[in-house]
């Protein structure tokens, strides 16, 4: 039955010194077979991603670089659909939630950021790869931990800049990501996005605020049941449906230099 089944996250593990990305590893071992909750980690990734081609900072021993095979197929197979948007959005929910014990303040800025007093802290990439009708879905998953030091182009933070003096080590965080992701995903493939909209909605960086999106300031209104960030114009009426473009708080006072 849909969501009986419990979310064995972490079951499975790998870890590596090094690793191009652990989404690769991920993918590639999810292609082998591997069974949902398959855990994949490196100390560093050379080429580590982040949407849109887009880089993600991985340097040894500074942070979480965790990919987790994802097979809701296999456990709820009458409820699974591509529902990308979504699906990022219930693995980000999960990851403040692991989080929150250490850093309560810690915000989602749609559709894939976490942000601590306004500076990135980690960011979530899912990617999929079919076979047949069977996606091999994989979540990966960056945290800053231990660094103290970020390219001068990034608006950064770490667990270890966040918490002086009390920062976890990455392990701690595995363990209490994993534990924080299990019973969102739980929730978000036995009914989706919507079950999930009011706590992902106390969390949100955006909701009510001014963004700017392709070019356009808008007002955040709402998520739709897919996921989507809906804006409009003036803050009133339904709006329209921003699916995959980056969108820019205006609202976001610059964030004190450390
Ligand atoms: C993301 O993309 O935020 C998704 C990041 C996912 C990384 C994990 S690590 C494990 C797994 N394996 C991978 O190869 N990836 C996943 P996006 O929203 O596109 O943000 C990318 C942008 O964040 C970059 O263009 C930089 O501006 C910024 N950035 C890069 N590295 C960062 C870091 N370490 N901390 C904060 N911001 C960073």
């Amino acid at each position: 039955m849909p969501g009986s089944v419990p979310v064995a996250l972490g079951c499975v593990r790998e870890h590596h010194a090094e690793l191009t990305s652990t989404n690769d590893r991920a993918l590639a071992w999810a292609r082998a077979g591997a069974v949902h909750g398959a855990c994949v980690t490196a100390d560093q990734q050379t080429a580590g991603r982040g949407r849109l081609g887009r880089r993600w900072d991985s340097p040894s021993a500074g942070g979480l670089y965790l990919s987790i095979v994802l097979r809701p197929v296999g456990l709820y197979a009458t409820n699974w659909s591509p529902d990308w948007a979504g699906l990022g959005l219930a693995v980000g929910l999960g990851v403040r939630a692991g989080l929150a014990a250490w850093v309560p303040q810690a915000k989602l800025k749609w559709p894939n950021d976490i942000l601590v007093d306004g500076r990135k802290l980690g960011g979530v990439l899912c990617e999929m790869r079919w076979q047949g009708t069977v996606p091999d879905a994989v979540a990966g998953i960056g945290i800053n931990v231990a660094q103290q030091t970020f390219a001068s182009d990034l608006q950064a933070t770490s667990l270890a800049l966040a918490l002086p003096g009390a920062c976890p080590t990455v392990g701690e965080v595995l363990e209490a990501v994993l534990l924080g992701l299990a019973p969102v995903l739980d929730q978000f493939f036995t009914a989706g996005f919507r079950a999930i909209r009011p706590e992902y909605i106390a969390h949100s960086a955006v909701l009510g605020q001014r963004l700017t999106v392709a070019g356009r300031v808008v007002t955040a209104v709402g998520f739709d049941d897919d996921g989507a960030l809906r804006v409009s114009a003036d803050g009133h009426g339904p709006g329209w449906r921003v699916e995959a473009e980056d969108v820019w708080l205006l609202a976001q006072a610059p964030a004190p230099p450390y």
